[in-house]
């Protein structure tokens, strides 16, 4: 855990907007790029996440986003691999639901420092707060191509989720949201996000980012 882990995490607190650099959109010679634009338009978290990557490949890329999101003073996860938020000292690791236990993960990495579990419906979501998460995704709430085949789970349950899971821990509502949909996803109860694909290929993701915030800081958190 890096040593001003605590304070970032206390950010997560008040975080809406939670940005992807997902390498399934962006290469690796871009990443640090793009991720700088997502930091710039005001995303208050940071994931690398890179499907079929070898986390030893990823070294130096997740060592430069990591000082990156330290200038931003936004908590930097690594989406997966465990090992690779260790040697890079990632404010955060998520977990998917056939990862790892979160403890056991805490018990390696350190207690400070941030562990996300994806969750696909309030029973899980129940879970995951009974299991230690700091956060929770939750969804994905549309179809999207960044989950290819993970069925959408709509909106009925997040008002729910938000009373039994949200009002403890971060709960961001994930996956095929846009500024066309933000709106009926805010009235459903959501108060914090994971948008991907929207950003990384909008041809100014900062300007795009500063959108979706200014949205969601019109409705309150
Ligand atoms: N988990 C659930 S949906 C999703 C993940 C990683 C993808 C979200 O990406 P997008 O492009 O914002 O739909
Ligand atoms: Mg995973």
């Amino acid at each position: 855990m890096s040593s001003t882990s605590k304070g970032l995490g206390d950010r997560i607190a008040l975080a809406r907007l939670y940005g992807i650099c997902d390498l399934g959109y962006v290469s690796v010679e871009q990443a640090a790029r793009v991720s700088r634009e997502l930091l710039e338009g005001g995303v208050e978290i940071l994931q690398l996440r890179a499907k079929g990557y070898d986390p030893q490949d990823l070294f130096a890329l997740a060592c430069e986003l990591k000082a990156l999101c330290k200038e931003f003073s936004v908590p930097f996860v690594v989406n997966d691999h465990l090992e690779l938020a260790r040697k890079c000292e990632a404010d955060g690791l998520h977990l998917g639901q056939d990862d790892e236990a979160i403890g056991e993960a805490r018990a390696l990495l350190g207690e400070g420092i941030l562990i996300g579990r994806s969750t696909h419906g309030l029973d899980q979501a129940i879970n995951a707060l009974k299991e230690g998460a700091s956060y929770i995704g939750f969804g994905p709430l549309y179809p999207t191509p960044t989950k290819e085949g993970r069925p959408a789970i709509g909106l009925d349950e997040i008002s729910a989720m938000e009373q039994q899971v949200g009002s403890t821990i971060p709960a961001f509502c994930i996956g095929g949201i846009t500024p066309e949909v933000l709106p009926e996803v805010l009235a459903s109860g959501a108060r914090r996000v994971v948008v991907v694909s929207h950003l990384l290929t909008h041809c100014q993701p900062s300007q795009a980012t500063r959108h979706l915030l200014s949205q969601l800081n019109h409705s309150p958190l």
